[in-house]
């Protein structure tokens, strides 16, 4: 053991797990750790707001696989972080949330900046380390990193501020790695008779499977079974885009191909998704899940079998040793029926594919009553067209993060990824204002990558403080800003539900590009479909130089089909005053 002060101690416990850095906004109630953070070879990276900070801090996470931290002011910096780690709990990402809060010699006596810390997170944090004691600040330490990559998602470290201070005698915790495996013999042996027998097995590769680090464990099991790999809803980084097995997205705005060829399913095999209630909505008109079909699901988180669809095999274990021991198993079996039909289903793979591939390609515009008379005078750009433009543009390798709003939702047809840990959408949470700070932690991550976010007007406006951020801190990303003058996918309910009476969806916008420009950053503006990708290209060559551009594109007010048609119904009035609401 060694004699330090609880500030020592926590920073060193910092830095034997890993850390470099930590996103945050400076405060009093942490300043004696603050002080000793660049000596201990962590950077400080300050941010606009602590809601910016926890989304950087999951950015970094989702695309290193390591912890992403941040650490803010006790009150009201730590009630800044709560919508960014509600995101990061419905993310899976490993952020830890290190939250000083009121010192315990006044604590419940109503002194500055006092609120119970430990309940407003309880239900978006995997574990919460309350330091009860100086002493035991390094123990807590530790056990917040540990639980946060084995549980999955944000852990909350509670530090009293006054418990910085004093002299303890201590041993720096060394990080605890568990290692998962790959699932019980027998359901593994289940799983494999299943995937035998199957005459039109179909794989759905979810977010567990990248976060295994088992993408290429999937591209052999697929190979081997031929059989038709989709990504679970807003994975689409979770098998490559080339490769001719992989047939797209399964839910919202998702691939028609991917849908009508898991629909034709007897079996299905879902490594690493818990097959979540809204991505596996019907799409298109299309209601594919097959209902008929048989189920293994693999997940190293038993709580997430057979939550959400019934199975019928459950494997408790991880997606990518899993994935092995699969194909070990299948390869030991002498006969494997989906290699009998082989060539009917790889020529139905690619008939879908090609199907799809024409229907986007021709997809120029919305066609419905609303968006056809919004569109007719409008010299904008049609949403469809330009996302496509700027999926033939973007850089291999680039990193993505997408807002929630309806043009963001519509490109998900247009996003594809070769590799695994390149794209990073707001995910079950779905708050407005994810995509940018999420990119700028991500770029922190992987500085070499280029680094796009694609962000509606109105969640751009609820973000785009952090552009100080990047000018300040010398982080360069690109943010693709969809200026369609409106709050989009809630008007679209207006316009399908509420007989287009507009209630606070319409926005007047100055100019983004100028505003960027104002705050130290590059700005352009495109309102032409020839300088899409040429946009797009500068702007992500530019972050070489360091330089964070923002390309504000000018689209119609067009919109694409409705987010939850599943949880809006027509108005009912029974007052008469409202009963022309309806
Ligand atoms: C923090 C937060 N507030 C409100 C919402 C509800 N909401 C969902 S989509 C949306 C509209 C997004 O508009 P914009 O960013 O302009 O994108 P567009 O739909 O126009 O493409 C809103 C307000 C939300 N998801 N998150
Ligand atoms: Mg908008």
């Amino acid at each position: 053991m060694a004699r330090m002060t609880p500030s020592e101690a926590f920073v060193e416990t910092l830095a034997a797990h890993g850390v470099t850095d930590v996103f945050g906004i400076v405060g009093s109630a942490y300043m004696d750790a603050l002080d000793i953070f660049p000596a201990a070879g962590i950077r400080f990276i300050p941010t606009v707001h602590e809601q910016g900070a926890a989304h950087m801090a999951d950015g970094y996470s989702r695309v290193s696989g390591r912890h992403g931290v941040c650490i803010a002011q006790n009150g009201p910096g730590i009630t800044n972080f709560v919508t960014a780690i509600a995101a990061a709990y419905w993310a899976h990402s490993p952020v830890v949330a290190i939250t000083p809060e009121t010192g315990s010699n006044t604590i419940g006596l109503g002194g500055f900046q006092e609120t119970d810390q430990l309940p407003i997170f309880s239900k978006i944090t995997k574990y919460q380390g309350h330091v009860n004691l100086p002493s035991r600040i390094a123990e807590f330490t530790g056990r917040c990193f540990d639980m946060a990559l084995a549980e999955r998602g944000p852990t909350q470290l509670n530090i009293p501020r006054n418990y910085f201070y004093g002299d303890i005698d201590v041993d720096i915790p060394q990080p605890r790695r568990v290692e998962l495996g790959s699932g019980g013999p027998n359901s593994l042996d289940d799983a494999a008779r299943l995937l035998a027998e199957s005459e039109f097995p179909v794989i759905v590769a979810g977010g567990g499977l990248i976060m295994s680090g088992g993408v290429d464990e999937c591209v052999r099991l697929a190979e081997y079974l031929n059989a038709p790999v989709v990504n679970s809803y807003l994975h689409n980084d979770s098998f490559p885009a080339t490769h001719p097995l992989w047939c797209g997205p399964l839910g919202y705005q998702g691939s028609k191909a991917g849908m009508k060829l898991i629909s034709q399913a007897d079996v299905v095999l879902a490594l690493g998704t818990r097959l979540g209630p809204f991505g596996t909505l019907p799409q298109h008109g299309i209601d594919y899940w097959p209902k008929d079909a048989r189920i293994i699901q693999v997940d190293s988180d038993h709580k997430m079998l057979g939550l959400v669809k019934q199975i019928s095999v459950a494997v408790c274990g991880d997606a990518r040793t899993a994935s092995s021991a699969l194909l070990e198993r299948l390869k030991a079996r002498e006969r494997i029926a989906a290699l009998q039909n082989k060539d009917d289903r790889l020529a139905e793979i690619r008939r879908q594919k090609e199907q799809w591939e024409m229907e986007l390609g021709q997809w120029a515009q919305e066609t419905d009553a609303w968006s056809s008379e919004v569109s007719a005078d409008d010299p904008a750009m049609h949403p469809r067209q330009m996302l496509r433009e700027l999926e033939k543009a973007m850089p291999d390798d680039a990193m993505v993060s997408t807002d929630i709003g309806n043009i963001c939702s519509v490109s998900n047809s247009y996003l594809r990824f070769n590799k695994p840990n390149s794209f990073f959408a707001a995910m079950s949470f779905g708050n407005c204002g994810y995509a940018f700070p999420t990119i700028i932690g991500a770029k922190v991550a992987a500085p070499d990558r280029p680094a796009v976010a694609y962000v509606g007007d109105g969640a751009w406006a609820m973000s785009m403080g952090e552009i100080l951020t990047c000018v300040r801190e010398r982080i360069p990303v690109t943010a693709v800003v969809f200026n369609n003058r409106q709050w989009g996918a809630e008007k679209k309910n207006q316009v399908d539900f509420y007989s287009r009476r507009f209630v606070g969806v319409n926005l007047d916008n100055p100019s983004f590009a100028e505003i960027a420009r104002a705050m130290g950053a590059e700005g352009v503006t495109v309102d032409r479909l020839d300088q899409v990708g040429a946009a797009l290209e500068k702007a992500c060559t530019d972050q070489k130089e360091g330089k964070t551009t923002i390309v504000e594109m000018m689209c119609t007010r067009e919109l694409g089909d409705p987010f939850r048609r599943d949880a809006l119904s027509k108005p009912v009035r029974h007052l008469e005053k409202y009963k022309n609401f309806v």
